[in-house]
């Protein structure tokens, strides 16, 4: 095994100014860089979202920008690696909180990301999602699965914030991030899926009479999902559970994973180490989170995340929901997810 590499220094001036000129470079003095030893070595950072300290410069976006001018209202929650500006949350998951004031519409457009939202604060807005109008109430899940048009709506009196998850900075890498913008969809006359076709869990449409669709559900309201942890922790489980693909089973979205999760008061838990980075949203409930010996308190509505192969601990105060995202899909595809222990 090699253990001192060659650097670049060992090398004479006139050969690497003869590899520059060619457009070439030498592998051994990146090696490392590339290829570190036994784990990854992540530029992301663990980042800690307030909501108190991102509620006020929302509503002052609200004031300063009218939708007209954003197309999306966002403020996007930097990555602390990649520092001010950056338009990324971990290696391959961008957050964003958008505002939506009351009667406001945020323009139908239909992007290759894909974006998922979970409800924050406020009542009577709504995403229409493939002519799906899918109402979205704080805690909800509502999907926005790439190549599917979407605009946003708000009927309600008061100003509506969510979050929102992209698989964007994947896409960015690819160099196939882009949008086309359209008219405002027409919304059919029927409530949103999990209102009809998977009001229970368990019961689908007669194979006979669907040809189910590939993203069957796109709302998963948080009543339900709420009841399930609940019912799981009453009887000693661990209270987590992913959301899925009702038809078949599969994460929701390609790329990004999302799980729910309940903690007893005083609760702690320490997870496995896991291989992939994550966004941790506080549904409701107040407790502190350790990231790589970092610690977070947190309570209702914050946001917090953890790069790749993070040594984590979720503690309780009080009785807590928090909905984490990350990329557990997209590495069980590329085939190298991984779990170590502690
Ligand atoms: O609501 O469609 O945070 O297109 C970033 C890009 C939200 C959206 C974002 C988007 C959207």
């Amino acid at each position: 095994m090699s253990t001192a590499l060659g650097t670049m220094d060992d090398l004479p001036e006139d050969y690497r100014q003869d590899m520059a000129a060619a457009g070439v470079a030498p592998l051994w003095p990146m090696m490392r860089n590339v290829l570190p030893h036994g784990t990854p070595q992540p530029v992301t950072q663990s980042g800690s979202w307030q909501y108190q300290a991102l509620r006020p410069l929302l509503l002052r976006a609200g004031e300063l920008t009218p939708v007209e001018k954003a197309e999306r209202r966002v403020l996007v929650l930097s990555d602390p690696g990649r520092g001010a500006g950056a338009m990324q949350a971990t290696s391959s998951i961008y957050l964003g909180m958008q505002l939506l004031l009351p009667g406001e519409t945020a323009p139908a457009h239909v992007h290759t990301p894909s974006a998922v939202r979970i409800m924050v604060e406020g009542q009577g807005a709504f995403t229409v999602v493939d002519g799906e109008r899918l109402p979205m109430e704080p805690g909800d899940l509502v999907l926005t699965p790439g190549g599917e048009w979407h605009d946003h709506g708000h009927d309600g009196a008061d100003p509506v914030v969510w979050l929102d998850a992209l698989d964007l900075p994947l896409f960015v890498y690819l160099e196939g991030s882009y949008a086309t913008e359209g008219p405002l969809q027409a919304q059919r006359n029927r409530p949103d899926a999990s209102q009809v076709e998977y009001l229970a869990a368990g019961l689908a449409p007669s194979r006979g009479r669907s040809s189910a669709r590939r993203y069957p559900m796109m709302r998963y309201p948080w009543e339900r999902t709420e009841a399930a942890l609940r019912a799981m922790a009453a009887y000693g489980d661990v209270a987590e559970l992913d959301f899925v693909n009702p038809e078949t089973g599969d994460d929701v979205l390609p790329t990004m994973g999302f799980t729910a999760m309940m903690l007893a008061a005083g609760e702690k838990v320490e997870p496995p180490i896991k291989s992939t980075s994550a966004a941790f949203h506080v549904v409701k409930g107040a407790g502190r989170s350790t990231v790589n010996g970092k610690v977070i308190e947190w309570s209702d509505k914050d946001t917090f995340t953890a790069p790749v192969f993070s040594e984590i601990t979720h503690q309780a105060e009080t009785e807590a929901f928090l909905i984490f995202v990350h990329d557990r899909p997209l590495q069980t595809k590329l085939g190298y997810y991984e779990e170590r222990a502690r």
